[in-house]
């Protein structure tokens, strides 16, 4: 039984990670939608949640999470049962943190900014963004091809954190014509059977 609180916003990237894995661990949640353009997220109420103003936060009970990688490695250790989401051993765990570092830099400063400007009205400049994305693409790609997953056999929270941003910079135009290995990792993420769709732009 949990007893969750997960507050985001509907076009967050980040939030979609919480979202994506809440259904995979098959966890019921109340969802607190919060309206950025009301500055909802700086209230002094959810401030006093997230003293960053940022989503997603997520509740269980009295134990109060921010970020979003923070948030998986908590509903991993805490509800996966399976174990297999963030397995254990000192190779793999610094694996999925790898992973889970680049999606709060690379991923961020590349694809989740290159989206940002052309869908949500982030400032920054579209033409050095975009090759930052280019640039960790073709890491990415490279990477994955002779991989079915990035940290282990099967998906991961390594996986979950990682596919947001790059699958809606696509969405925001970047091509995948390049990067046939990330395009069959997306398939495959995709095909899961609790896949959560992430935002529409
Ligand atoms: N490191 C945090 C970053 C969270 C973040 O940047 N959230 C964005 C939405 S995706 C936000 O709340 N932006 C509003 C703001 O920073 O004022 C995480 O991974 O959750």
């Amino acid at each position: 039984m949990s007893d969750i609180t997960l507050y985001s916003f509907t076009l967050s990237g980040n939030s979609h990670k919480i979202r994506h894995f809440l259904s995979i661990l098959g966890l019921d949640y109340e969802s607190k939608l919060l309206d950025v353009h009301q500055k909802e997220h700086k209230s002094t109420e959810f401030m006093a949640l997230n003293p960053l103003g940022q989503v997603p936060v997520l509740i269980d009970n009295d134990v109060v999470i921010c970020d979003s990688n923070a948030i998986l490695v908590y509903l991993a250790e805490q509800y996966d049962k399976t174990g297999r989401w963030y397995p254990t051993g000192a190779k793999l765990r610094a694996e999925i943190q790898k992973f889970l570092s680049m999606s709060a830099g690379e991923v961020l400063n590349g694809p989740n900014l290159y989206r940002g400007i052309k869908h949500i009205g982030k400032p920054g400049d579209l033409e050095s963004t975009y090759d930052r994305t280019i640039n960790f693409f073709t890491y990415l790609n490279n990477f994955l091809s002779d991989k079915r997953y990035l940290a282990a056999e099967e998906p991961t929270i390594a996986d979950i954190a990682l596919y947001t941003y790059p699958k809606l910079a696509v969405k925001a135009g970047v091509s995948l014509s390049d990067f046939p290995f990330i395009s069959a990792w997306f398939e495959r993420i995709e095909s899961g059977k609790y896949f959560v769709a992430e935002p529409e732009k």
